[in-house]
């Protein structure tokens, strides 16, 4: 399309201003990501030690985690500390984590996981076991129904259909099958083939079940809105121009960023995307820690239809989904601006061999206007560094973005588009003007989006992991509750509000979940203290979220248990990483966080974690349809007494 394409004279120009993409021949920086080199050195390594076979399918292979006070002392300069890789991988039914040298190639650990599954990868969403599905005669006899007569048209794969308890399914690798009609149009999500419910075992390529619910026909048409579809566009007559004439406001040296007075790392994670580490902020001359590791932990999303190919969706996302990388390829002049600079990784195919996946990441500075802070004539201008990654899993794109702000608030924006899933309606006739009556079986669980196109109900939940580090790795976590206060029976005010604050002792006393009705800040203090003698500290500053609807003991809502509650606080564990457990393909209840903090850990005045859900309902509008516009939503660390004054008093331009 000619607006993602610049004229070769400017192409070129912006060939020799960008940094160079930075997949590093060498690692320069302790948490720098593994480089084609090292990458390769775990397979020389696993395979001089008799571990691979042919059969063998990798899903990670990348640095494992450096000690975190190794990481904190280092200065450049100074030799990196020992690299280790950490490799999962599978054989057959077989899960094994194993630990690599990757400077000597020598195998350092290897342990089996028994009774875990791996995230699904290519060979699963296209198995062997598609094709044996659709040679079955109940599954040939129902397309038939639907007034398919020939399966040259019609394309499935398989999704992880969850783990509902079902004894038939029990060590079983499965997958539902999720079939459409393709014909002349690229948006096949209004051209599924509805109500048919097959279920296959991804390893023997059995069919185990084969459920016909509704006949529901594949609909001609289909909803298009690429360019060439849509025909003319709603053209703006006045461009705006975002150019920065001095080049980049902002420093990357390899994976570390130094802009304003923040510098950090950053670099792309297969499974979690974005990961930003070490964030400091420059105050005199000394760097003072915000935040050790702040990323994405975990998504879910829960559908909300009954029926037996719909109940099953309910996708553990990033957990699930993210084999070949999390982050989507970001398109210049479309996902990111102009002038913004990219940041390219390396993941591990099926088989591991390194994968070169540019543009997983950009950064760019962004001035929208705003104003920073104003009274009268007097005020500043904001700008802010945006750090931003796309998550394109199946139908939906989030897009996430760690905007660093001259305040010295950290904002993190989600926001949700691409398609929201349909189903095709099964009565009789279509919804159509006129029909605004009683509700129709057909939108008993969803929304009509087009004639016979239904989008269901479903829910979105996202967990982030924060790291927090104020002013070192001692922390305590408290929450400063807001209560009114009587005042007595001769003032002319009945009550105001006072704030008490306690710090949270213990891990099931920090499972936290917002109450409009109990106010309360949640903060992280440090052991520094302002100029009037408070404790550093930042604030979580929760977004919009909801409390679930699914009942405690769904298995699906127990799969995904860290959406029990809006935060969690642990005390650091390199380990613990992914809300709902290091493998939520097919797992079992209570995997991560509800699991972790059973043993209830101290947490106060120690090196602590927090764990931060969000979420909506999301009940379609004809708005979303057929492609939704970006939804945002943000949560904010937020400085509370870790200055002594408003840090962004004397930011201005230079003249
Ligand atoms: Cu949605």
């Amino acid at each position: 399309m000619a607006r993602r394409l610049l004229p070769l004279s400017s192409a070129l120009v912006v060939l020799f201003l960008l940094p160079a993409a930075s997949v590093a021949q060498s690692a320069r920086h302790p948490l720098d990501p593994l480089t084609r080199h090292e990458h390769f050195a775990v397979l020389e390594a696993l395979e001089r030690a008799g571990r691979l076979t042919d059969g063998t399918q990798f899903t990670r292979i990348d640095l494992r985690a450096p000690d975190k006070a190794a990481v904190w002392s280092w200065r450049p300069g100074m030799p990196l500390p020992t690299r280790v890789a950490e490799a999962v991988l599978s054989q057959g039914a077989d899960v094994f984590e194993t630990t690599v040298d990757v400077a000597s190639k020598q195998v350092l650990s290897w342990t089996p996981r028994p009774g875990v599954q791996t995230m699904y990868l290519e060979s699963d969403f296209n198995s062997e076991a598609v094709k044996k599905a659709l040679e079955d005669p109940r599954v040939a006899a129902a397309l038939k129904r639907r007034g398919i007569g020939s399966q040259r048209f019609v394309t499935c794969i398989t999704l992880p259909p969850g783990n509902f308890g079902d004894p038939r399914f029990a060590g079983r690798r499965i997958g539902q099958l999720a079939c459409r009609e393709r014909s002349g149009y690229r948006n096949t999500y209004a051209r599924r083939i509805e109500g048919l419910g097959v279920v296959v075992d991804l390893r023997t390529n059995e069919v185990l079940e084969v459920a016909d619910d509704d006949v529901a026909p594949v609909r001609p048409g289909g909803t298009d809105f690429d360019r060439g579809a849509l025909g003319r566009l709603r053209e703006f007559d006045a461009p705006i121009e975002v150019r920065q004439p001095r080049g980049a406001g902002f420093t990357l040296d390899g994976h570390v960023v130094t802009w304003d007075r923040w510098r950090f790392h950053v670099r792309s994670d297969a499974r979690v995307g974005t990961i930003v580490s070490t964030v400091t902020w420059k105050d005199g001359e000394r760097d003072r820690p915000v935040l050790y590791e702040g990323h994405l932990s975990e998504i879910f999303v829960p559908y909300m239809d009954p029926r037996r190919d719909w109940f099953t969706r309910t996708f553990i996302d990033a957990g699930e989904y993210s084999a070949g990388g999390l982050a989507d390829v970001l398109t210049p002049g479309v996902d990111c601006p102009d002038h913004a600079t990219y940041i390219d990784a390396m993941v591990p195919a099926g088989k591991g061999w390194p994968q070169y996946k540019p543009r997983v990441a950009c950064v760019f500075e962004r001035a929208a206007g705003e104003m920073l802070w104003r009274h009268g004539e007097e005020g500043r201008p904001s700008r802010e560094l945006v750090v931003r990654m796309v998550a394109m899993i199946g139908n939906y794109d989030y897009v996430i973005d760690w905007r660093f702000q001259v305040d010295g608030q950290i904002r993190v924006s989600l926001g949700a588009t691409g398609i929201v899933e349909t189903k095709m309606a099964t009565a009789r006739d279509a919804r159509a003007p006129g029909t605004n009556g009683p509700s129709s079986r057909d939108d008993a669980y969803g929304r009509f989006v087009e004639g016979h196109v239904v989008a269901v109900n479903h829910d979105h939940y996202f967990n982030f992991r924060l790291d927090m580090d104020v002013d070192g790795t001692t922390n305590r976590f408290v929450r400063d509750q807001l209560v009114p206060k009587a005042l007595g029976a001769d003032h002319p005010r009945r009550s105001v509000w006072v704030t008490e604050t306690a710090p949270v002792q213990r891990e099931l006393d920090g499972r936290l979940t917002m109450d409009m009705h109990k106010p309360a800040l949640w903060r992280v203090t440090g052991s520094r203290e302002n100029a009037v003698g408070y404790p550093s500290s930042y604030q979580l500053l929760p977004s919009h979220s909801i409390h679930t609807l699914m009942d405690p003991g769904d298995f699906a809502r127990q799969r995904a248990g860290f959406i029990d509650h809006h935060l969690w606080v642990t005390p650091y564990s390199a380990a613990e990483r992914y809300a709902a457990g290091d493998y939520p393909t097919l797992s079992q209840p209570g995997e991560g966080l509800p699991t972790w903090t059973k043993a209830n850990r101290a947490v106060a005045d120690t090196d602590i974690v927090l764990w931060y859900t969000f979420g909506m309902h999301h009940m379609v509008r004809a708005e979303d349809w057929p492609v939704m516009p970006v939804l945002w939503h943000d949560f904010v660390l937020r400085p509370f007494d870790f200055h002594d004054r408003n840090p962004a008093l004397e930011a201005g331009m230079k003249p």
